[in-house]
């Protein structure tokens, strides 16, 4: 990996082992979930989200996705509830997509590919910072959102709108792009311990994937395979499958919210 990591076929997924061995660790992710093997726990609690959009500080390029920035001196927008005790606070958001609708998330449910995935990443405040959560087991808890096409999406349109101004890699806008809910109705969830799904491949991560999708149209798709992978001055190439599959589960359990 002599560029650095990415989604390319001599940087790809395939490839980070070798500058991350935990690639093949114990508790790698995504996954793919079997619904009918995850087991029901009654004593999951129901998520609390409390997200205070003005203090989203600015959206970035950082070559492998796009993420929305929050200020997290605070607990201003935070998760409690759920599978994890304490309290997380919001970092950012990002997402993962395909170069086509068939293609893209980094869950999958049966095997079946979303076109587009939302991380919510937050970190535990028992820690001092993410940076010092990120490594921790129980450091880091990322609530996984699936998008399918159908209506579009009226809390994305805000991003969308950011996007002209943060196509190359390393561009940055603070427009306070605030106001998203940009979660389903219904909060049932999927959960299980995993790893971040990018280099450092930290096996630190609570997931929580939500099992009702939202929504997302074409042409809003589309819009997210216009960003560039690239720097400006650089060859373009197009910001699509920027997403790794699903990984061994080996024998973890995956518990869900509902029955
Ligand atoms: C995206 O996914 C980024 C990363 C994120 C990574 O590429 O948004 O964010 C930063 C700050 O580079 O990494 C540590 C972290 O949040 C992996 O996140 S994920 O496991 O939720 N996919
Ligand atoms: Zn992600």
């Amino acid at each position: 990996m002599s560029h650095g990591w990415g989604y390319g076929a001599n940087n790809g997924p395939e490839k980070w082992g070798e500058d991350f061995p935990v690639a093949n660790g114990p508790r790698q992710s995504p996954i793919n979930i079997v619904p009918k093997e995850a087991q029901y726990d009654s004593t999951l609690k129901s998520l609390k989200l409390k997200y205070d959009p003005s203090n989203a500080n600015g959206i970035l390029n950082n070559g492998h996705s796009f993420q929305v920035d929050y200020e997290d001196d605070a607990n201003s927008s935070i998760l409690t509830g759920g599978p994890i005790s304490g309290t997380y606070r919001l970092k950012q958001f990002h997402f993962h997509w395909g170069a086509c609708d068939g293609k893209g998330s980094e869950h999958t449910v049966n095997g079946i590919k979303f076109p587009c995935e939302l991380h919510l990443v937050h970190w535990n405040t028992k820690y001092p910072s993410f940076g010092e959560a990120a490594s921790k087991p129980d450091g880091l808890a990322v609530v996984g959102v699936f998008l399918k096409i159908g209506d579009a999406n009226p809390s994305l349109q805000k991003v969308l709108d950011a996007f002209n101004n943060i196509k190359t890699k390393g561009k940055q806008t603070f427009s306070r792009c605030s106001t998203f809910y940009l979660l389903p109705g219904c909060l049932d969830y999927w959960t299980y311990d995993g790893s971040l799904t990018t280099p450092p491949l930290l096996e630190s991560v609570t997931w929580i994937v939500c099992k009702e999708p939202i929504s997302v149209s074409c042409e809003q798709m589309a819009k997210f395979r216009s960003l560039l992978f690239s720097a400006e001055g650089e060859p373009e190439c197009c910001m699509v499958d920027n997403y790794r599959p699903p990984q061994p589960l080996k024998g973890r359990p995956v518990r869900a919210s509902f029955q």
